[in-house]
């Protein structure tokens, strides 16, 4: 049943996904632009990586099953916010923070939800802060706002969530042995205390540097 949904989405659909790849473009423009002004004008950007990536089709799928989402474009614009993904990585959790302040007060990019997994982690231990957001995109005759999501995490937490997501890609379909959770928690834990460590180390190297120059 999903490979017929899957074959369906492919063969009618493809004007569907065009706006979100403009988005992407659009976005990945945005964060490249302030990461060279960032880094121009203080010598640092928050940036420390950045990928796009457009759902695939069979994911989408599935997340049109598990949420009994009508096959309808229309349906699937309304209920699916993370076509398009921007995930962005940062050094340190302030400028997690930092970068949704700006993304806040962008006249081009309206918030629309924000899901902090920072402050509530997700059961799995999984912490990142997501932003569904609409992006402006000016086409030739129209402007048109295109939904994304956009999450913002530390190099710890991702570091975490992707060697996570490769170990329970072992056991498609089935739950990870409890133990292994467990470790899981464990380990994201161990990533939390890391990144409140480097802040701190930050704090102190960033007074030090005031008291220096008097
Ligand atoms: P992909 O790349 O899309 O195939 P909602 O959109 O709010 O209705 P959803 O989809 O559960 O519901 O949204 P959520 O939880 O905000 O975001 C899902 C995405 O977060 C996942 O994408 C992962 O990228 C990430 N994620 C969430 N929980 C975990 C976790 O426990 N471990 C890891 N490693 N990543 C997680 P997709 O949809 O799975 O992938």
């Amino acid at each position: 049943h999903k490979i017929d949904l899957v074959q369906k989405v492919l063969k009618n659909w493809k004007g569907f996904f065009i706006p979100y790849e403009m988005a992407l473009y659009e976005l990945k423009s945005d964060f490249n632009i302030i990461d060279l002004e960032w880094k121009s004008k203080h010598g640092y950007s928050p940036i420390e990586h950045m990928k796009t990536r457009m759902k695939t089709i069979f994911s989408l799928v599935e997340k049109i099953e598990n949420k009994e989402i009508e096959l309808t474009q229309e349906s699937i614009k309304q209920e699916i916010r993370d076509i398009a993904g921007v995930r962005i990585v940062t050094s340190f959790i302030d400028d997690v923070y930092l970068l949704k302040e700006h993304i806040e007060q962008r006249e081009d990019i309206r918030m629309i939800r924000v899901k902090d997994y920072i402050k509530e982690p997700k059961k799995s231990g999984y912490k990142s802060l997501h932003l569904v957001v609409e992006t402006q995109v000016i086409l030739s005759n129209e402007v048109i706002w295109v939904p994304a999501e956009i999450q913002i995490r530390t190099s710890a937490m991702d570091f975490w969530a992707s060697t996570e997501h490769k170990l329970n890609y072992k056991y498609q379909g089935e739950s990870i042995p409890e133990e292994a959770q467990k470790q899981l928690i464990e380990l994201s834990n161990a990533s939390s205390l890391l990144d409140k460590e480097m802040s701190k180390l930050r704090l102190q190297l960033l007074s030090s540097e005031t008291d220096s120059n008097g």
